[in-house]
């Protein structure tokens, strides 16, 4: 049987950006760029690596990514809304189409998803973040400065009570914020249960003394558990849930985000990430993972220290991530930023000269490593954001304050 040869370039024309998925991939290849562009959008839609009998010009026609533009290493590949399922398939079935095979495909040195636009179509099914940044801000009561966190540390090891204590003199130092570290979930030396029923009190007793503050309670687990252990953890007094995107899914932040009987805000850690995002030349941008994440309804997410603190990250593309996470959509609310990752108080002026205020400064170590303990450590972080807020040198504003004063004499400044 004589086989038609289809042609899957289309370099220079436009489509409807409400009718196709819009992808950017960075690839590295020995082959002519065009071939290796038509490979992946070849695997991804109509094609395989040989004519195939059953793709009739019809099919081809209708369901054909098309490789609208290659610039550099940079190749531009739309897919038609239709290759997507949407009840049944969810960010699983468009990861399969957008960021699938491709990925393993011999002749390619290296691809790396660098950008994703959704059409109003696609994008509309979705409800993004059900509080959002403002609502956290609505909720801590504090309208503009940037929220405050800290991170429990050490990550595994402390019980409940001294998981309580430890959010309490965090929140007797002012900030606004604490969870659990991504490593936490119900181990023996620290079942959930207890954990989030002290921590639950500890934040009451914050609020009886006039203080506002979250906990994000880690509830990352298998998917068919996930969504039942949020519920419990909410009825045990948790007035946020925090969930690791890469291990647990996307579909696993949409449930948690959509599903009515979960009333609290979504934390979303991204730890992993790094597997996908570190590669300059292959696997995914942390932009793309930040536009899914909204998508699925993450209320804050880790982003990166905009080339701060101690996690991989290129100044560059932590302001995109940044910018997906703030700016504004007609489908979906705001998410509040997160910049985490050895952090400490002498690098809050250089970070928010990056960041802005809209951010959530989180410090683990940063706040347990203070030589006065985890209250002071608090405060230092504190006054350090207070310093960056009001436009104030930090070892200026350390001169009356002895908390920041002990913490730029250990850390410096950055
Ligand atoms: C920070 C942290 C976070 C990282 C993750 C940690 O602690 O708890 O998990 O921020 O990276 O364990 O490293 P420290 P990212 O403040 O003690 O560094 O935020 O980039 O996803
Ligand atoms: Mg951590």
């Amino acid at each position: 049987m004589k086989m038609e040869s289809y042609s899957y370039l289309d370099l220079g024309a436009s489509v409807d950006p409400d009718a196709y998925v819009i992808c950017k991939y960075r690839v590295t290849t020995e082959l002519p760029m065009e071939k290796a562009a038509e490979s992946i959008a070849a695997e991804q839609s109509t094609g395989t690596w040989t004519g195939i009998s059953t793709l009739s010009r019809d099919i081809f026609d209708r369901y054909r990514a098309k490789v609208l533009g290659i610039e550099g290493d940079m190749v531009t590949i739309a897919f038609p809304e239709d290759d997507f399922s949407i009840d049944n398939g969810g960010v699983p079935q468009i990861l399969s189409v957008i960021a699938g095979n491709l990925f393993g495909l011999e002749a390619l040195k290296g691809v790396r998803l660098e950008d994703v636009a959704f059409p109003k179509g696609i994008a509309g099914m979705y409800k993004g973040p059900r509080f959002g940044a403002d609502g956290l801000r609505k909720l801590l009561g504090r309208p503009e400065k940037p929220l405050v966190g800290t991170i429990v540390k050490p990550k595994i090891g402390l019980g409940p009570e001294a998981t309580a204590d430890y959010v309490y003199e965090a929140g007797s130092g002012g900030l606004t914020n604490s969870k659990d570290d991504e490593t936490l979930v119900d181990q023996g030396f620290c079942p959930i249960e207890d954990r989030t029923k002290a921590v639950a009190e500890a934040l009451d007793r914050l609020k009886e003394e006039g203080h506002l503050m979250v906990h994000a309670v880690n509830v990352s687990t298998n998917g068919d558990r996930i969504v039942e252990l949020a519920e419990k953890v909410q009825g045990w007094g948790a007035k946020q849930i925090m969930v690791d995107v890469i291990t647990c899914g996307f579909g696993a932040v949409q449930a948690l985000a959509e599903d009515p009987s979960i009333k609290v805000p979504v934390h979303v850690h991204r730890t992993m990430h790094g597997a996908m995002t570190k590669d300059p030349r292959h696997g995914i941008s942390m932009l793309a993972i930040t536009k899914l994440v909204r998508m699925c309804g993450g209320d804050a997410l880790h982003i990166g220290t905009l080339g701060v603190g101690k996690m991989v990250g290129d100044v560059r593309g932590d302001h995109d991530n940044l910018e997906a996470c703030l700016e504004a959509s007609e489908h979906y609310k705001t998410v509040m930023p997160v910049c985490s990752g050895g952090v400490y108080p002498g690098m809050i002026g250089r970070l928010v000269e990056e960041s802005g205020t809209n951010v959530q400064i989180q410090a683990g170590g940063g706040v347990a490593g203070h030589p006065g303990g985890v209250r002071k450590g608090a405060m230092g972080m504190c006054q350090a954001v207070d310093a960056a807020y009001l436009g104030i040198p930090v070892g200026e504003y350390a001169e009356s304050r002895p908390e920041l004063k002990a913490a730029l004499e250990l850390w410096g400044i950055k």
